[in-house]
């Protein structure tokens, strides 16, 4: 046995490494020369009969032939299997057109909530949002809505128990800021509210925007500057507008707005009951027992406050004739918005 026996054995072996075009060829090939019966293997069986220095410079040789050989066999191994690996098809194939996105869009509902809510926030007004499940106090009593009092009927609403309910309207958050900040106060209070009431144009919950504001001085004048802006900017500077004494407990005097109808001009037909004028916000210059509630000296302050229903105005301005349609999540109504 010689280093050059050793030698030839490598380099016969790389030869064969070298064109091997499966793993089955490199298999056989790590058994021809490293197995057990292998033919490096067999030299290195064999130091043992060898004289000691002879033995230190075969088995060197032998060692390193060995490695040499196992690292070429992984490499080739490796390489191989990547070229598999690049011959099969894609798992993705980007040359596909790609699948088109449907696009969301707000619910009417949220759409009008946003555009009103956006009016008044340009107009100075901050939103402040609060709780659905209310205190007797907030929602009736401190809006002078003492506990027999008859305007209790018109807004039936859910009760947990005899204090706690859900509230029928967003003015709980104008008491619950008014408890806590001094005047000047302009905030609006938009929500979802709950009644006793189901049919094509009620719903048992339904969303409101109310508004407040309290200074000193501030006047009717004020009240109907602020919501003739609000309607121009909500419906078209050019509708007409008129304030109609009405009543609520927690204003006085009161004034339902009406707007010419945006469905006949104000001509008369069955959406305006042939009146020409739709009723779209409540409001009012605040009761001073309300103040009286909340701690503000009504011989200081005065202020107006408003609410309106957001189906109502999305029922008008969208010419939708029955409520329940915004609440089915049928995607061919809700698509045409
Ligand atoms: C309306 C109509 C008129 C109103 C009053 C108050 C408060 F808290 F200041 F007293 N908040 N909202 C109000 C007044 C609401 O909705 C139709």
């Amino acid at each position: 046995m010689t280093v050059e026996e050793i030698k030839d054995l490598e380099d016969s072996a790389f030869r064969e490494i070298g064109p091997a075009q499966n793993p089955e060829d490199l298999e056989r090939l790590r058994v021809k020369y490293l197995g057990r019966k292998g033919a490096l293997t067999g030299i290195l069986r064999s130091l043992g009969g060898l004289a000691p220095e002879i033995r230190r410079i075969i088995g060197q040789e032998a060692n390193r032939a060995k490695e040499a050989l196992e690292t070429a066999l992984d490499e080739a191994l490796r390489s191989l299997k990547d070229a598999a690996r690049l011959a099969e098809p894609p798992a993705t194939d980007v040359t596909l057109p790609g699948r088109r996105l449907t696009r969301g869009r707000l619910h009417p509902l949220n759409r009008i909530m946003a555009e009103v809510c956006d009016i008044f926030l340009h107009l100075g007004f901050e939103a402040v949002e609060g709780p659905e499940v209310e205190l007797d106090w907030y929602n009736f009593e401190a809006l002078n809505l003492p506990p027999d009092h008859p305007a209790r009927d018109m807004q039936d609403t859910f009760y947990f128990n005899d204090q706690v309910l859900l509230r029928t309207h967003t003015s709980p958050m104008q008491i619950r800021t008014m408890e806590v900040r001094q005047p000047p106060v302009r905030i609006i209070a938009p929500g979802k509210v709950y009644r006793r009431d189901s049919d094509i144009t009620h719903s048992p919950m339904f969303h409101q925007v109310e508004g407040l504001l309290v200074d000193k001085g501030v006047t009717f004048a004020d009240l109907k500057g602020v919501l003739t802006a609000f309607v121009h900017q909500m419906f078209g500077p050019e509708v007409g507008v008129r304030f109609r004494p009405s009543y609520f407990p927690f204003t006085e005097p009161s004034a339902e707005v009406d707007i010419e109808c945006v469905m006949c001009g104000g001509r008369g037909c069955r959406v305006c009951q042939a009146t020409g004028w739709l009723e779209v916000l409540g409001s009012g210059m605040v009761h001073p027992a309300v103040f009286e509630a909340v701690g503000y000296d009504p011989e200081t302050y005065t202020g107006f406050a408003f609410g309106l229903g957001i189906e109502r105005i999305a029922m008008l301005k969208y010419g939708v004739d029955d409520i329940r349609l915004f609440f089915d999540n049928d995607l061919r109504f809700l698509r045409q918005f």
